[in-house]
Parts: C-alpha cells; structure tokens; sequence
C-alpha cells in the first residue's frame, strides 16, 4: 500500500502595520477613530505606569515588579478586544490590560507591595487575580470557559495569557487539551517574548512557532506581531468571535520583546546584547502605532503633549492614593493562608511585624 498523506497543516502570521509604517488597509481592522485613540492611550497609559513604578521600585517605595514596557501591543490590542463580560486570565505581565478593564493602578501597587488587597478577586472587571505560578492559569481559564458553556452563559468567553516559558508547563498542554475536547470559549494569548528570564526561545522549545502547537489539539492557532495593536487586535476578535459562537478555543502566538529587565531583580545585560535590545526598540509599539495616526490624520503633536500630560496625571493620582493610604493591616496576608491558624505561621507573622517595628523605627 503506498503512504497516503492523511493530514496536512499549515502556520499563518499576521501582521497590519509593519515598523516601517507599511499598512495593510485590507486587513485593517477598520476600528473607528475614537477606537484607535482609545487604544493609543491605553497604551501609552501602561508605558507610563510602568516606568513610574520602576522609579518607585528603584526609591524603595515599591517591592520587586516584572515590567511590562515592550508589551503594550499584544496586552491592550488583545484586551481592547473583549467585552466587559468576559473574563481575562493572565499571570503578571498584564498591567495595562488589568487598567483598561477599570482596575485601579492602586490594586497593582498593593500587589507588589505585599498588601492583600492587591491579591482580591477583581470581580467587578472580570479578572483574575496576579499570579506567579507558570502555566497554572491555564487550566483554570479553560475551567472557567467551559462553565460558561455548562451554564449556557451564551457568547461570553474567556482569554488567557501566559509566556514562551509557560508553554512548556504541563498545565499549557492539558489545557489545550480539554478546552479542546471541550469546545470551551477560550483564547489562548502567548506573549512570545522570546525570554523565560534568561532562558532563550531555542532552549525552551525546537518548533519553529509556539502556535503550531495547538494543531496537535485541533486548535485553530495563528502567529501574530505582538508589536502591532491592530494585528494583536484583530487575531483576538477573530478568535473571540469564533469562541462566541460556538467555534472552541483558539491559540494565538504574539511575538514580541520585553525591552527591559525579566523583573526588578534581573539584569538582562548579564544574558542578552545591547544590539538585540536596540533591534527591538526599534520596533517598540507606541511609536509605531502613534506614526500611524498621525499618518491616517487622528493625532498629532498637541493631542499627544495633551495625553501625556493627562496620563502622567491619572498616575500620579494613584500613587498619591497608594501612598496616603496608612490604615491598613500590613500581615492581613497571614490571615488568608490557612482558614485555622497555625503555631508555626503565627511565629512568622509575629516576626514580620517586630521587623517592621524595628524598620519604621530605623
Ligand atoms: C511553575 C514555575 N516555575 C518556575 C517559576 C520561576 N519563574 C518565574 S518567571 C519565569 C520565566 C517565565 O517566562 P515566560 O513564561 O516566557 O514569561 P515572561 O516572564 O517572559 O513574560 C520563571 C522560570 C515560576 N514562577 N513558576
Ligand atoms: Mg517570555
């Protein structure tokens, strides 16, 4: 009997608005001008935030944080994408998204300051909370889109984030897996930043995309720019529109670069050179999309002086909030470990709290 091809697959990468400003009108999105400056802003929002909190990481007036600087593209043009309802899963490189969603910075800052609050379910925007653990939002996010479905909850659906690292978690394959069998409404985002800290994409994994691994799940997956807001936008909708009605998941890959350090903690110069950081920067998605309007005739100079003024001031407002605040319960997070109190936690708590007593009176 000859080999007969029973299967045969391919990988699409997207891509709108190039860094050269190339555009290509007939996959615009076609978003209406008011859009596209929501879009902008909330872009430039994030930029802002974070390189605020990495000056108030550096004072000492926040604890150690993972930026989000490069990432603005594929966090906001996908979560641009959603609608209030559904519900966003990530991990800790969403900022921006988590602010578009109506999460005051404030939330974030408790976060990364150890205040529990930071770490309450953000019910009323419909996210998850923070978390560290790779991969492990995963198989909760196809949990939930599969309730969804359970419940009839008709045209909701969920998108979760995770990075190139996570991809290699167990937790992303069984996800796959059952939101697949399960035909759940969920978007898989892949921030493909090429870096797991220091761990470069070609020891992590030999495929050639980190998209091609839903077709092993009868996945639909597509590559897509993750610096550019309308292709990270559109692939989302696409697959939202699909998961709404009736479709099952999709997993969608960004390629994009975290332009600075893995966290706080880290010094990327120890693993990666200055000519591949200078390489991204060049692609770096504000800029680009901020041409873009200007070419097709939405923005110019004084609008962007007026955001930048207008955001730096929304910033400024929270962190002024954040840092007034001084009626709160600094080990509330011992509370939330155990629901009956341990002897060993209670010797922990009671140290934290002598340590802080001895650094305020330092
Ligand atoms: C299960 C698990 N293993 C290891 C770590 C330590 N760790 C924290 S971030 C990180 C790299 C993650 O890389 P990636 O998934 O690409 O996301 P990125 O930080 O680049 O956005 C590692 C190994 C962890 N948090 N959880
Ligand atoms: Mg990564």
């Amino acid at each position: 009997m000859p080999l007969k091809e029973i299967a045969s697959f391919n990988v699409k990468h997207l891509s709108i608005l190039d860094e050269n400003g190339q555009w290509d009108e007939d996959l615009d999105p076609k978003l209406s001008d008011d859009d596209l400056i929501k879009l902008y802003r909330a872009m430039v929002k994030g930029r802002e935030a974070d390189q605020r909190m990495l000056k108030m990481q550096r004072q000492g007036r926040l604890g150690t944080f993972p930026p989000t600087t490069g990432h603005e593209a594929v966090i906001c043009g996908a979560t641009f994408a959603t609608r209030d309802d559904d519900w966003l899963v990530g991990s800790y490189r969403e900022m921006p998204g988590r602010l578009m969603r109506g999460e005051p910075l404030e939330r974030t800052l408790h976060y990364y300051n150890g205040r529990e609050e930071g770490s309450a379910l953000s019910a009323a925007h419909h996210l998850m909370p923070i978390q560290v653990i790779l991969g492990s939002q995963l198989p909760h996010a196809v949990g939930m889109a599969y309730a969804m479905r359970y419940k009839g909850e008709q045209g909701r659906a969920v998108v979760c984030f995770f990075g190139d690292g996570a991809s290699s978690q167990g937790d992303f394959h069984e996800a796959l897996n059952f939101a697949s069998v399960w035909q759940a409404p969920v978007v898989f985002v892949c921030q493909n930043n090429q870096w797991a800290i220091s761990v470069p994409l070609a020891c992590q994994t030999r495929s050639q995309t980190i998209a091609q691994k839903a077709i092993a799940y009868q996945i639909p997956c597509i590559q897509v720019d993750g610096n550019d807001a309308l292709a990270t936008y559109k692939a989302t909708k696409d697959a939202l529109d699909r998961a709404r009605s009736g479709g099952g998941p999709t997993l969608i890959e960004m390629v994009t670069y975290r332009l600075i350090m893995h966290t706080t903690a880290d010094d990327p110069s120890k693993y990666r050179s200055a000519d591949e950081e200078k390489t991204w920067w060049d692609k770096d998605p504000i800029p680009r999309l901020f041409h873009h309007l200007k070419k097709i005739g939405v923005w110019d100079d004084q609008k962007q002086a007026l955001l930048e003024e207008d955001v730096k001031n929304e910033v400024n407002q929270a962190v002024k909030n954040f840092e007034s605040e001084v009626d709160f319960k600094p080990d509330a997070p011992f509370d939330h470990v155990f629901e009956t109190p341990s002897a060993a936690l209670e010797e922990q708590r009671a140290l934290f709290l002598s340590n802080l007593r001895d650094s305020n009176n330092a």
